[in-house]
């Protein structure tokens, strides 16, 4: 069965209203109580990295759009049937959003395109020394975790994607600030275009307060965890794993 998501047509509250809804449910995570605690008592810089990790990351206008997005990584992932998919337009690909939720669902694309969507136009910046800036566009990340009923005990998002490289899954995973934070989307578009399968087709992350390799591509499934260290090599990301790259990559 695939689950819908909440629809323009059946939406209750708009997006404003569901964002909010999402900053209060990270202000109800013990993390963040204990740390806005510390803030009041003493520490300016505890209080400081909460409101930073909250901030926007700067948005930009049409005019500042790269001429070319560039495409770094895997271009056309060879595994797991994504073939198949690219084949038949991604009509049966289902994006899976499981673990640590009360309803484990799957939405297809079709369902994800018609969710409410917010549009930002960001730098992406790749640690490999390129910048560039899209517009992108999909579903804010928080209310699809509030609508699969997100348990109060996950404390990280892993996606987990179509490709591999040397032979190991592309994953990769963010906190409970980042998956509700307002530009974290998965998009489906591109400067108002599909995702290109270069870019990640059909779906892939974009959370806008961190670099490049934390912008998963190929987003196949969602997985709420309480830690990280039971996935892969534990460290909660493909790179990070592998290459010793950090896990939080804060811009
Ligand atoms: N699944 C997957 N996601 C990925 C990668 C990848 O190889 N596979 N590369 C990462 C890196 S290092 C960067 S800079 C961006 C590149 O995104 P782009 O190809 O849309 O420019 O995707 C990130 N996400
Ligand atoms: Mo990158």
């Amino acid at each position: 069965m695939t689950s819908q998501l909440i629809t323009r047509r059946n939406a209750l509250i708009g997006t404003g209203g569901l964002l909010l809804a999402g900053c209060d449910r990270i202000t109800a995570s013990p993390t963040v109580k204990r740390v806005l605690t510390l803030g009041e008592k003493a520490t300016m810089s505890a209080q400081r990295l909460v409101t930073d990790r909250h901030a926007l990351a700067p948005e930009f206008t049409r005019a500042d759009l790269s001429p070319v997005f560039r495409v770094n990584g895997t271009r056309s992932p060879n595994d797991g049937g994504y073939a198949a998919h690219v084949a038949n337009g991604f009509a049966d690909w289902r994006l899976e959003v499981g673990g640590m939720v009360a309803k484990p669902s799957r939405f297809s694309l079709a369902n994800l395109r018609a969710a409410p969507a917010r549009t930002q136009i960001t730098r992406h910046d790749c640690v490999e020394g390129w910048s560039a800036i899209g517009e992108w566009s999909g579903v804010p990340l928080g209310l699809l975790l509030r609508q699969v009923g997100l348990s109060g005990n996950a404390r990280y998002i892993v996606f987990h994607c179509a490709d591999t490289l040397e032979g190991k899954p592309y994953y990769e995973s963010i906190d409970m600030v980042d998956a509700f934070h307002p530009q974290t989307i998965l998009a489906h578009s591109l400067n108002r275009q599909p995702l290109s399968i270069g870019h990640g087709a059909p779906l892939r992350l974009r959370v806008e307060r961190q670099l490049g390799y934390k912008q998963a591509k190929y987003v196949m499934r969602i997985e709420a965890v309480a830690a990280l260290d039971g996935i892969a090599g534990g460290k909660g990301g493909f790179w990070e794993d592998n290459r010793g790259y950090q896990w939080y990559a804060g811009i």
